[in-house]
């Protein structure tokens, strides 16, 4: 049977490089159903049992575009074996954004942390492992251009791939947004979405995201009653629900980076 992995990022990460890199000439191009996004499909060079799909370069998983909703649809609907992220070494923290949602779907997942040898170049120092174990992924650094690091992405992702399973999403905003997300949960039926991905479905209805509404089958009473969760909440933070769901993530990945990257010319240390 074959193993399918989804290689996802931002736009201008490396991820056409890369995809050029794993696949070379074993790749098919079409559209996605129903929208002019480019879908791009291919076979590992030297193991053809595993198929990669490219997903369209992204910042987050909102509706907003039609690239976000077909990336988001293929992850949530399709549900590959492993994610491989791409991570602009370069531009940590906006990329990172992406990252805290991918994660909120429980698959499998590795980080690349490419343009690693533009980062290293300019003498930027990443504290990996501790980067790593904060995300809950494991990273590898990858060249793409260089084609450095990907043998054993790929090996880390098809291993994942091959253990199956899912992973628990770490509770990392705002312990007043977590609890929110715990009322959601109480009240979400057990069987009405993939027992694995119900952090990202349960964020997103706190968000009113229609589109992921409208895919579940939710009572009158269920939907008011997350309205309630949403409202209240919006009360506490003053805001509308999406800022107050990006500002966590910022605030968390700010956090993470504090203790794990170190821009060049900065005289602080890097803790252990
Ligand atoms: C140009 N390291 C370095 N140094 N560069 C990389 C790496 C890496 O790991 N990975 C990708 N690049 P895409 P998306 C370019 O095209 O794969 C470079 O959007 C140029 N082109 O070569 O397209 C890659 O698919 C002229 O650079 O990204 C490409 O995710 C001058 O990053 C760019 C300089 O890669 C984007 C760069 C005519």
């Amino acid at each position: 049977m074959s193993i399918r992995i989804a290689l996802i990022g931002n736009p201008n990460c490396g991820k056409t490089t890369m995809f050029n890199a794993f696949t070379g000439a074993n790749q098919y191009v079409g559209n996605w159903p129903g929208v002019t996004v480019e879908k791009k499909e291919g076979k590992l060079k030297g193991d053809k049992d595993v198929i990669i799909t490219d997903l369209p370069g992204i910042y987050s998983l909102s509706p907003y575009t039609l690239e976000e909703v077909v990336s988001r649809d293929y992850l949530v609907d399709e549900k590959p074996d492993a994610i491989i992220n791409l991570v602009d070494a370069t531009n940590l923290e906006r990329n990172l954004y992406l990252t805290t949602q991918i994660a909120e779907l429980g698959i499998p997942m590795v980080i690349a942390l490419n343009l690693i040898d533009v980062s290293k170049k300019r003498g930027d120092v990443i504290n990996i492992e501790k980067l790593g174990h904060a995300i809950g992924a494991k990273i590898v650094e990858t060249s793409a251009l260089k084609e450095e690091g990907l043998d054993k992405l790929v090996a880390e992702a098809v291993s994942l791939a091959k253990k199956g399973g899912s992973v628990t999403p770490a509770k990392v905003l705002d312990p007043v947004i977590e609890d929110a997300i715990k009322k959601v949960d109480k009240i979400l039926p057990e069987d009405v979405v993939d027992r694995t991905m119900r952090r990202w479905y349960e964020i997103k209805l706190l968000e009113r995201d229609s589109k992921i509404a409208d895919k579940i089958k939710l009572t009158a009473s269920v939907k008011n009653n997350i309205e309630d969760i949403t409202k209240e909440l919006e009360k506490d933070f003053d805001n509308d629900v999406e800022s107050i769901i990006t500002n966590a993530r910022y605030d968390y990945i700010v956090d993470v980076i504090k203790g794990t990257f170190k821009r060049a010319g900065d005289k602080t240390t890097l803790s252990d």
